[in-house]
């Protein structure tokens, strides 16, 4: 009998892998069906891999070796996100060029993946920070500029000292001490710069609504929806009048999604940045004019959240459209100056915040909605409509509102409107690190208003396309911009990168890169000097990791997505799984939506949506149930893990640990388990005694049996009750050898094929030889009774209430066909007595209707 030496093992196995190019994608049958699993691609960091790392990238892998062993034909690479921000950092502290420091850590992350047995095709690596890929990311940048959804604006924006760079809304976090940027924990304050931003907002409707299209935790889903805030409502007109009642000629729009609540009004809030539109008196307008700069340091989310309301009167009134009352005129800082109309009606007695500002400033409060007894506060719920007239008082308040509407509508006095809280993207960063904008600056051509819309190929380009966002303001804002064709435009190598801190980029201090001659009069130009944020290049990686290492090479610059390539990234593409940290819900995740969808209007892709199935990974926690951290010495390196007790015991722990999306402490005597475990199965396997030409149906039962369950669970990814499975499968087949019967090789190989999921490298070490079977087991194919269907049909259990009313037959995860179908059956129709007042489902399980 041998003996289970893990290093021995996993090293020659992991020669023969590297040997044969197992892994190239290109090695598997191009007609079985595609799945492209990968994990959110890591930026290399000097600490090396971690195990929340190994935690994604095992799972990854277990799917990965399980599809291919179900038939399919699976895609799985890896890519390094090394630009920006952490790496440029970690370079300025390590006095090392970030070029260099880049390359050395990738080489590090790769060393470690190899050796967790990451059945990645690494051919098809990759990094952001390469110019063949960077050359990419600029010429969707410049999709983007020439179809008008780029444009350069002077906005006010973060600004972090210490960083030396604005950061996005969304780079900016609360914390106990004020706000601060997310990476380095820095304080920011607001600053109005010339900045390159992104018209995210054109896409904001079909960011929400794709939603559904794609197979995501609701959690995440909950996180784009409440970023992209959809709010639907109604924009009513109020004329403005003096304090002796004569109408100014002027009319404020404002923004409700309580169009019930206007007879209830008793003042109107508007945004101070806005008091300049206002004719003001003294002594109104001096306190109005001290308000403005207090309010101009607070942030939106302080403004919003501030307890304590502040606000000026303005001296003047509005008009109610609804029922002629005027009401005071006040600026107030909750109003937010960029969301709806910066103008609010308030209704104090059914909203928050204008509650507290009538508290404050002693307004009337006057119930719209009955609030049943609870008077000396507001009141949020629905009910029954008061003190808002005959036509309206006694009607249930939605429907209320739905009336007040038609009259306001009919007599034009308000629009319906629909508001998103999304901002455009704010993509320049004064950083060394990052992607160059392909584009230059012409002084010349700035004074006399051309762009490079107005050159030979913009003009026709604009022939050419059928969509465009190409307004009048956009050109505004990018007089004297053209394009740099010639890409890659790569990024200079420098000495010192160290931010200026005025606020702009080092690149800006380059003058041999910077100078250009204008591209369309040939005068004296310069290169943007700024460069892209980090979140740039992670948009699109899925649609290289497509492209096949040899067309890469040979990539055409102005047209990348051509021919073959599109069609390798049409035939991949969408991603089937990704797995990664739930810390990315928002931006990447929705930067990403985005430029797959320009991509797909501008007809270069055929799919619209990046991601289709999306799961998060759980935190790993130090042994201490701590987070891990060097200050608090309770990291555990993955090499020390493999050193010990293999990359396989490795793996079956983190398989193990929990479930995948749960958070965990790392626990050192489980890996120990796993250790052992393997061992067990070596030595059962690797020993000759235990086997006969054809073993007793009854173990051949119990195998499969345990196996099918594996395979079932591994589509849920459910990893740790997969490992259960293979744990108690081999509890039994020990008890049966002890029993002095035997085993055959052919039920052995279906074990092999099943654990080689999780532990790879013992299972295709015991194949090759003991098994001696001739190819890798990684291709192997499993036999027809454990190849189960794509599509099992599920009984969905439905009820009505909470009262099971039916067993339903799916073979859908779509959501609305499936209550579409309940909805149709006899047994449920019966039930449904009322209204439906929720539908909850619980995915292939329980489907509720409450009425
Ligand atoms: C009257 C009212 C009565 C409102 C009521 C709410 C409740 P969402 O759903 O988040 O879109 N609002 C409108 N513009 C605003 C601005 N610039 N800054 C701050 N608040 C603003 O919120 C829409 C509601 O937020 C609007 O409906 C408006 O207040 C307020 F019982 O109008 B509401
Ligand atoms: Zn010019």
């Amino acid at each position: 009998m041998k003996q289970y030496i893990h290093k021995d093992i996993e090293s020659s196995v992991q020669l023969y892998w590297q040997k044969e190019n197992v892994f190239l994608t290109e090695k598997q049958n191009k007609q079985l069906p595609k799945q492209f699993i990968i994990g959110m691609f890591p930026y290399p960091s000097g600490d090396g891999l971690h195990t929340g790392h190994a935690r994604i990238f095992s799972a990854v892998d277990f799917l990965a070796r399980f599809y291919r062993l179900m038939g399919h034909n699976v895609l799985h690479t890896i890519g390094w996100d090394a630009f920006g921000l952490p790496a440029e950092q970690a370079a300025l502290k390590k006095k090392i060029n970030p070029n260099e420091l880049v390359i050395k850590n990738i080489d590090n992350f790769r060393r470690q993946m190899k050796m967790i047995g990451l059945s990645a095709d690494f051919s098809r690596e990759m990094s952001t920070t390469d110019p063949k890929y960077y050359g990419i990311t600029q010429w969707i940048f410049l999709q983007l500029f020439k179809s008008g959804l780029a444009y350069k604006k002077l906005t006010s924006v973060w600004f972090c000292k210490d960083l030396g760079t604005v950061l996005s809304d969304e780079e900016v976090i609360q914390t106990e001490d004020g706000l601060r940027s997310e990476r380095g924990n820095f304080p920011v304050e607001k600053k109005n710069l010339y900045q390159w931003t992104l018209r995210i907002t054109e896409y904001a409707d079909r960011l929400e609504g794709d939603l559904k299209d794609v197979e995501w935790p609701q959690g995440i889903v909950d996180m784009q929806k409440n970023w992209i805030g959809k709010s639907s409502g109604l924009e009513i007109t109020w004329e403005v009048y003096d304090n002796d009642g004569n109408f100014l000629d002027k009319k404020l729009s404002v923004f409700t999604t309580r169009k019930d609540t206007l007879p209830g009004v008793t003042f109107i809030a508007v945004a101070p940045e806005r008091y300049q539109e206002f004719i003001l008196s003294d002594p109104f307008k001096k306190k109005i004019e001290e308000y403005v700069v207090t309010t101009k340091n607070k942030s939106d989310l302080v403004r919003q959240a501030s307890k304590e309301k502040t606000g000026v009167n303005s001296g003047l009134f509005a008009k109610n459209p609804l029922n002629d009352t005027l009401v005071p005129i006040f600026f107030a800082d909750y109003v937010l100056n960029n969301y709806g109309t910066g103008v609010v009606m308030g209704v104090p007695a059914h909203d928050e915040r204008d509650y507290g500002f009538a508290k404050k400033f002693n307004l009337p409060i006057i119930f719209t909605t009955d609030p049943k007894g609870s008077e000396d506060t507001f009141y949020v719920k629905n009910g029954l409509q008061i003190n808002s007239g005959e036509d309206f008082d006694g009607l249930d308040n939605i429907v209320a509102g739905e009336k007040i509407q038609d009259k306001l509508l009919k007599e034009s006095k308000a629009v319906i409107k629909t508001y998103y809280k999304i901002r455009d993207w704010i993509f320049s960063r004064q950083r060394y690190w990052g992607e160059p904008f392909p584009l230059i600056f012409c002084e010349q051509c700035a004074e006399r208003h051309i762009t490079w819309w107005d050159t030979k190929n913009g003009k026709e380009y604009l022939k050419q396309v059928t969509k465009n966002f190409v307004t009048q303001e956009i050109k505004n804002n990018v007089y004297g911009w053209f394009i740099d064709e010639n890409l890659p435009i790569e990024l200079p190598y420098v000495e010192s990168y160290e931010p200026s801190g005025d606020g702009t980029s080092p690149l800006s201090k380059i003058e041999g890169w910077l100078s250009v001659k204008c591209p369309h009069c040939g005068a004296d130009a310069r290169r943007e000097s700024d460069t892209m944020p980090n979140w740039a290049g992670s948009c699109w990686y899925p649609l290289y990791y497509a492209i096949k290492k040899s067309d890469r090479d040979g990539v055409n610059f102005n047209n990348p997505f051509e021919k073959d390539i599109k069609e390798q990234i049409n035939t991949w593409m969408n991603v089937d799984w990704y797995l990664g940290g739930a810390e990315h819900a928002v931006l990447h995740l929705l930067y990403s939506r985005f430029w797959i969808k320009v991509l797909y209007d501008l007809g270069y892709i055929a799919h619209n949506e990046p991601f289709y199935r999306l799961r998060s990974v759980g935190m790993v926690l130090g042994e201490d149930g701590k987070k891990m951290s060097k200050s608090l010495g309770n990291v555990v390196n993955p090499d020390d893990m493999v050193h010990e007790y293999g990359a396989d015991a490795l793996r079956i722990y983190e398989a193990f640990m929990a479930p995948f999306s749960n958070e965990i402490a790392w626990n050192e005597r489980s890996i120990i388990g796993a250790h052992r475990f393997l061992q067990r199965v070596f030595n059962m396997i690797s020993n000759n005694d235990n086997y006969v030409e054809i073993a007793d149906k009854e173990i051949v039962k119990t195998i499969s049996f345990y196996c099918n369950k594996v395979l079932r669970d591994m589509k849920d990814i459910k990893f740790n009750t997969c490992i259960a499975f293979l744990m108690s499968c081999m509890n039994e087949v020990e008890l049966y050898l002890k029993k002095g019967k035997k085993l055959d090789k052919a039920i052995v190989k279906i074990f092999l094929q099943t654990l080689s999921i999780f532990a790879p490298f013992t299972s295709e070490y015991l194949w090759m030889n003991i098994l001696k079977e001739p190819a890798s087991i990684v291709y192997s194919k499993l036999p027809e009774i454990l190849a189960f269907e794509d599509k099992p049909k599920t009984k969905l259990v439905v009820q009505v209430n909470g009262k099971l009313r039916c067993l339903l037959e799916i073979d859908t995860k779509d959501k609305e066909i499936i209550v579409e179908k309940a909805l149709s059956q006899e047994q449920i129709k019966k039930f449904i007595t009322g209204e439906i007042k929720k539908i909850v489902y619980i995915e292939g399980k329980i489907l509720n209707i409450v009425v």
